[in-house]
């Protein structure tokens, strides 16, 4: 039996689509959080000084989307064929650069930048993420991203809706295809399960 162990700092961030693929696959993994002075020590001991890493059957890796496309390849959510996978993986890379440009805001200490790029995303880069989203989505069909299955991609776009939630917002009233993908992601048992036990955290 393999074994896998994830490891993240004590919050979601970015571990948690890792954490959703591995769910989503019933992929079984222990999940490690290292907290306060433990993280200077451990540093040294991960291959680029950062985390999440994780650790396939003594293998480590490190990048969380390298690993949330390997979780992927564990729990059969990769993708069927070349184009499938190549589809899922434009996915992914699209809601990640969408994911980042708001959290790099979010910690922007710059009051008037922050303001300004408040205003771009509200007003272009978000309407822009989601009118593509939903366009590649009816493009394959309209259940999937790639694919007749549920891949990684389906998921990253839960977990990015998850956290807009946790955030208190729900903004996908006017992309029926997207709002429809992210409740059938969210009632996966595993991800289910996984939201019912999971440790809370801000982030
Ligand atoms: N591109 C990397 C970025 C990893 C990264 O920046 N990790 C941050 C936490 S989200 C980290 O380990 N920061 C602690 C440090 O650099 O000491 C990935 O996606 O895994």
């Amino acid at each position: 039996m393999p074994s896998y162990k994830l490891t993240y700092f004590p919050g979601r961030g970015r571990a948690e689509i890792i954490r959703f693929v591995l769910a989503a696959g019933n992929v079984d993994y222990e999940d490690v959080r290292i907290a306060g002075d433990k993280w200077k020590e451990f540093k040294e001991k991960t291959p680029e000084g950062k985390l999440p890493i994780f650790e396939s059957d003594g293998v480590v890796l490190s990048q969380s989307q390298a690993i949330a496309a390997y979780a992927a390849e564990l729990g059969g959510l990769r993708g069927e064929t070349p184009i499938d996978r190549a589809k899922a993986h434009m996915i992914v890379e699209m809601v990640t650069e969408m994911f980042e440009v708001i959290i790099k805001n979010h910690f922007e200490k710059d009051e008037a930048k922050k303001e300004e790029k408040e205003k771009e995303i509200k007003e272009k880069l978000f309407p822009a993420f989601l009118t593509n989203a939903e366009k590649f989505l009816v493009a394959n069909g309209g259940e999937y991203f790639a694919g007749s299955k549920l891949t990684y991609a389906d998921v990253a776009l839960f977990n990015f809706a998850d956290n807009l939630r946790l955030a208190g917002k729900e903004p996908f009233g006017n992309t029926p295809k997207l709002a429809a993908l992210i409740a059938k992601v969210g009632e996966l048992p595993g991800v289910k399960d996984w939201i019912a036990k999971r440790p809370e955290s801000q982030f």
